[in-house]
């Protein structure tokens, strides 16, 4: 489909498309399309932009991701149809490995989004594998992970992710940085970082700051991330929702 430029809502328009398209070739599911509809209808409450909370929580998660020891992007359908190079850029310039982790998993999809990263300029794609590791406590396919990935991280970037995973991996002692557009989803609440924003806003900023800030000193860094207070900044998005729109 042909998305005039000028239509009023055209970046919705071609995020919606963008996912069609990724269910089409397989990598997205249906359940997909639901979640980014309940993800609209919270952008639409912000704005459709990036509020001041959110670029806090993405700089301090920019500074957690570059004082990590292991950190690793987790990635699924339909962050692979929206961000593709995105990711591939953010991992570069923290260092980050790249992580295929699916709530509707399936070899084929593995492969797909593997693929697809690849052809992005990935260098490396983890995904579950033969010698997976299981997180302890959860049931669902989320639980497999890589033995030289997720499973040895100290922080976890989780977009677009299920509460329960955000959890056990909160219970591993991990760091988690959740990308959900939903403040009061189990992910936000749990998360250790919780960026409220559109995942197509929130990654390019990421990579902006990461820009910024790869040569700051370690103790900069830490000062960055100690004095961020993650349920305040979320209180602060839900005060704004109530207030504000
Ligand atoms: O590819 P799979 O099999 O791993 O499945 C991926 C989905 C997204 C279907 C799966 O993880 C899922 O069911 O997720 P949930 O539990 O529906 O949660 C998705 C969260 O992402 C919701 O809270 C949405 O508000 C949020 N969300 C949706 N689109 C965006 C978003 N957040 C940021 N940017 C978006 N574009």
């Amino acid at each position: 489909m042909k998305i005039p430029r000028s239509h009023p809502r055209y970046k919705s328009l071609i995020q919606r498309q963008l996912l069609i398209n990724g269910l089409r070739d397989g990598f997205v599911t249906e359940a997909g399309l639901i979640a980014h509809g309940r993800g609209e209808a919270f952008d639409y409450l912000l704005g459709e932009r990036t509020t001041e909370e959110g670029e806090i929580a993405e700089r301090v998660a920019i500074a957690m991701l570059l004082l990590s020891k292991n950190p690793v992007i987790s990635v699924n359908g339909n962050t692979v149809a929206l961000v593709p190079r995105g990711i591939v850029e953010l991992a570069d310039i923290t260092n980050s490995k790249i992580e295929v982790n699916l709530f509707h998993g399936s070899r084929e999809r593995e492969e797909l989004i593997k693929k697809i990263l690849r052809e992005n300029g990935a260098k490396e794609v983890l995904i579950s594998g033969e010698k997976y590791k299981l997180i302890p406590g959860l049931d669902s396919e989320r639980a497999r992970v890589n033995p030289d990935g997720i499973w040895i991280s100290d922080t976890v970037l989780v977009p677009l992710e299920d509460g329960d995973r955000t959890e056990s991996l909160v219970r591993m002692r991990k760091n988690v940085i959740s990308i959900d557009l939903n403040p009061l989803s189990r992910t936000s609440q749990y998360a250790t970082i919780s960026i409220v924003d559109n995942i197509v806003r929130a990654i390019p900023n990421m990579i902006e700051f990461a820009k910024e800030m790869k040569n700051c000193d370690k103790e900069e860094l830490n000062s960055i991330v100690s004095k961020f207070d993650n349920k305040k900044n979320l209180e602060k998005i839900i005060r704004r929702i109530r207030t504000e729109f």
